[in-house]
């Protein structure tokens, strides 16, 4: 997406009106009324963790599959395919309005070992198959595809990496995978992913090689994805020129996988840096009209691929291991426009009663205090209902509910909470016969005691 909606409709409506300084709340909320994605890579597997699902469902308006649509994933025997982890990220995206990313058909890695015993003749057989069957059962859904992923080397020189694709099909398997993509979903965008090409360099010059000469041969290409796998204080300072040599091709650009690590544990000084880098790369992003956006690839340090494979290094995301938004969320809430995102609160303590309860009704009572040190200039409470009751109208405070998961917002008068102070708030629900307290709270993502 690259649309900025509120430009549209007022263009539309003869007149145009700058986008108003709002009060947004969320990075989606943001990036929307820009007209970017910022995505998120889910594990479907977490969305039963009230914080995990409350961020992934508020703070993001892209999700793409951390895993459940790569190959090992769809088609671990050959023929027989399983897309259940898929759809259930598919079905996550449509019910809470945000745009699905595909990834990723054709990639070295995670791929079942089936695979690497085929001859060249049943490989190309199998891989044609794979992309047709995958992109045909997500059509109309997956919005862009990772068509193939990661096929240039790590020696940087950029030549192809020696995988099992490039070595017995030899270099037009990814035209290959591209045009079979394109005939399964033609209204899918189709790109090429790869990490350590943010800087202007020979592997990113490989792959820009690749794509001028696809769109000069007619193959079907609309985009690259650069992963951005960063070390702290090493966001490359032409990474805009290069994302823009990119979309002079005709192509779209975005950040697909963004992290940015660091020696842990993290300190005040490290997480600064950290927000500065995020800063920079959401900045570089928008500074180029075909970049659609930036998707991080996780929602929180306690589930980041880094610390297993890079030992000693992490808190490379958003949200640290407790959910508590780090310094450098505020820098991409900035980034994308934003002013008045309210600071994570450093702690928090809620009380929950059920006031009266009647048929299928009841009327709860909660109080939030602020136990940390610094005031909150706004509060997000989050918990999910554990036997499908529903949350009514609120008081004190604005409800809403998703899925099983409720969140209730600070109303205008209530929003500063100095340390010490308490909130009360309420509400009516629905019930079913059982009406269970919920067994965990979060505020502005922070667990609660
Ligand atoms: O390696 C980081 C990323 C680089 N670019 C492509 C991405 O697809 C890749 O993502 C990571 C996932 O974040 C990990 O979660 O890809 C890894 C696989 O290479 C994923 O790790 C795998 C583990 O290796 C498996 O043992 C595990 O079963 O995750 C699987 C599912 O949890």
């Amino acid at each position: 997406m690259r649309l900025p909606a509120l430009i549209a409709i007022a263009a539309l409506a003869g007149t145009l009106v700058a986008a108003p300084a709002a009060a947004a709340t969320s990075l989606a909320q943001l990036a929307t009324a820009k007209g970017v994605d910022i995505g998120v890579a889910l594990d479907p597997n977490r969305l039963g963790e009230a914080a995990y699902k409350t961020i992934a469902d508020t703070e993001f308006n892209l999700v793409v599959p951390e895993n459940a649509m790569k190959w090992d994933a769809t088609e671990p025997t050959q023929g027989q395919f399983t897309f259940t982890a898929g759809d259930t990220v598919a079905a996550y995206a449509a019910q809470t309005g945000k745009e699905l990313y595909g990834h990723t058909l054709v990639w070295h890695s995670q791929l079942p070992n089936w695979v690497s015993g085929l001859d060249a003749t049943a490989l190309r057989t199998a891989m044609l198959n794979h992309v047709t069957t995958v992109a045909t059962h997500f059509k109309g859904k997956v919005g862009s595809w990772d068509v193939v992923n990661e096929a240039f080397s790590d020696n940087g020189d950029g030549s192809r990496r020696s995988s099992v694709f490039q070595t017995k099909l030899g270099d037009g398997y990814i035209a290959d995978a591209f045009r079979a993509a394109r005939a399964a979903d033609p209204g899918a965008k189709l790109c090429i992913n790869d990490y350590s090409i943010e800087n202007i360099g020979a592997k990113s010059t490989a792959i820009y090689n690749l794509v001028r000469d696809f769109k000069a041969q007619g193959v079907p290409i609309d985009c690259v994805g650069f992963q951005a796998h960063l070390i702290l204080g090493q966001v490359p300072g032409d990474m805009r020129a290069n994302l823009q040599r990119f979309a002079d091709l005709g192509v779209d650009v975005r950040v697909t996988e963004l992290d940015i690590r660091m020696a842990t544990p993290p300190d005040a000084t490290k997480l600064a840096q950290q927000a500065s880098d995020y800063r920079a790369v959401v900045t570089n992003c928008l500074a180029v009209t075909r970049c659609q956006g930036v998707t991080v690839w996780g929602v929180t340090d306690k589930y980041s691929w880094i610390p297993g494979v890079f030992p000693g290094q992490g808190a490379a995301l958003l949200w640290d291991d407790n959910y508590a938004a780090k310094p450098a969320y505020q820098a991409v809430a900035e980034a994308l426009g934003g002013t008045t995102t309210p600071p994570a609160p450093a702690g928090c303590e809620v009380t929950y009663s059920v006031a009266s309860q009647w048929n299928n009704g009841f009327t709860a009572a909660i109080t939030i205090t602020n136990t940390g040190s610094t005031a909150w200039s706004g509060w997000t409470l989050g918990f999910a209902f554990a036997a499908g009751q529903t949350v009514g109208q609120a008081w004190n405070a604005t409800s809403t509910q998703s899925g099983s998961a409720v969140t209730l917002r600070n109303a205008s008068y209530n929003a500063t909470v100095a340390p010490g102070g308490a909130v009360s708030l309420g509400f009516n629900g629905t019930h079913t016969g059982s009406n269970p307290a919920p067994a965990a709270f979060t505020a502005n993502g922070t667990a609660c005691a």
